[in-house]
């Protein structure tokens, strides 16, 4: 195949940058056609890429013009297209969370396994952060000792429309996959605690929220949520070992002296933040899908990120510490 003919369905915010990408900086694949629930909208950027505007995501997934499959529609929609893509038996490629919930995951693996392929994977793009992998790097190494306790940071500007559920579901699974897949082990337990509330969440909205996970040999993670900081985009992540201290490189800014102050700037949100890991996570995408293979996050990861945050759910409504039980793994996910 010379070239990874793609049809991408929800072209909001990252769904457009996601085209911008392929079809201007990367090589090997090109979005050739999209589809939204917004058809004049899907068409306007259609005519911006200079691409094809279809009526229905479904029927877009099933045309012999595409290839493969980007899921890039609000969070709920999910499930229908990338079991679209399992049916029409193309590779998919769904923005994260896979569903947002765990039982809907479950349906997509259950699809996937029926059909004998792997074709699915999520768009957990932190994997492929350079500063992510370095941490990564240093702990695999083992030069540091083992790591004891993790303190992480998420932040958002602001969240107009925002629940309190989101702040797990949409926000820190983000931490929930990449701590799981840098410490390499599973989550034993979660609690969830309130501090003060902000006057600028939204009514009824509980922000911040700090969630508390141990994992299974005893690791013990705190990752503070703030989706209204009201200060910029703010991702930290620090990984206490036995023989020294990991920290996840801020992005290099120029620090500008001005106004009687040394200013480093910080991202307004999370567009900007994670411009490199986007870039390898397609290129490295698409080069797979070239070669037949999924070598990503499964959907597999996609159903253990939502039955953890199911759990942090429920540890949160009910300010209890909640065990956290996963099935095994299939031998279909086994690599
Ligand atoms: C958004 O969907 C993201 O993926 C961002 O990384 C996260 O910071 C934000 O809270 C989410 O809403």
């Amino acid at each position: 195949m010379s070239e990874l003919k793609i049809g991408l369905v929800g072209t909001g915010m990252i769904g457009r940058t996601h085209i911008e990408r392929i079809n201007q900086k990367l090589q090997g694949g090109k979005v050739i056609a999209c589809a939204d629930y917004n058809l004049d909208f899907a068409k306007s950027v259609a005519d911006k890429f200079g691409i094809q505007a279809c009526a229905s995501g479904e029927e877009m997934i099933r045309s012999d013009a595409i290839d493969a499959v980007i899921v890039t529609t609000a969070d709920p929609f999910h499930e229908q297209y990338v079991m679209a893509a399992i049916k029409a038996g193309k590779y998919v490629f769904c923005e994260k969370p896979l569903a947002p919930e765990a039982d809907a995951c479950k349906r997509i693996v259950e699809a996937e396994i029926a059909g004998g392929k792997q074709l699915v994977q999520v768009g957990f793009m932190r994997r492929y952060d350079p500063g992510y992998r370095q941490l990564k790097a240093h702990i695999d190494s083992g030069k540091f000792g083992l790591p004891l306790a993790l303190h992480c940071v998420h932040r958002n500007y602001d969240a107009p429309g925002w629940k309190t559920p989101m702040s797990v579901e949409n926000s820190m699974i983000h931490e929930i996959d990449v701590l799981r897949w840098l410490l390499g082990e599973n989550y034993a337990t979660v609690e969830v605690r309130f501090p003060k509330t902000t006057r600028h969440a939204e009514d009824g909205v509980r922000d911040p929220q700090i969630m508390y996970l141990t994992t299974v040999s005893g690791v013990r993670i705190d990752v503070e949520s703030f989706v209204n900081c009201r200060y910029g985009y703010d991702v930290r992540c620090e990984v206490v070992c036995e023989e020294g201290c990991l920290n996840l490189p801020e992005p290099a800014n120029a620090m500008i002296r001005t106004n009687d102050s040394r200013v480093t700037p910080i991202c307004h949100d999370w567009s900007k933040r994670f411009p490199e890991a986007y870039n390898v996570e397609f290129q490295e995408w698409i080069n797979a899908v070239k070669e037949g293979r999924v070598d990503g996050p499964t959907a597999w990861d996609g159903y253990l990120g939502q039955v953890t945050a199911s759990a942090v759910s429920k540890a949160r409504d009910t300010q209890t510490v909640v065990e956290i039980k996963y099935d095994a793994m299939p031998d279909f996910y086994k690599r």
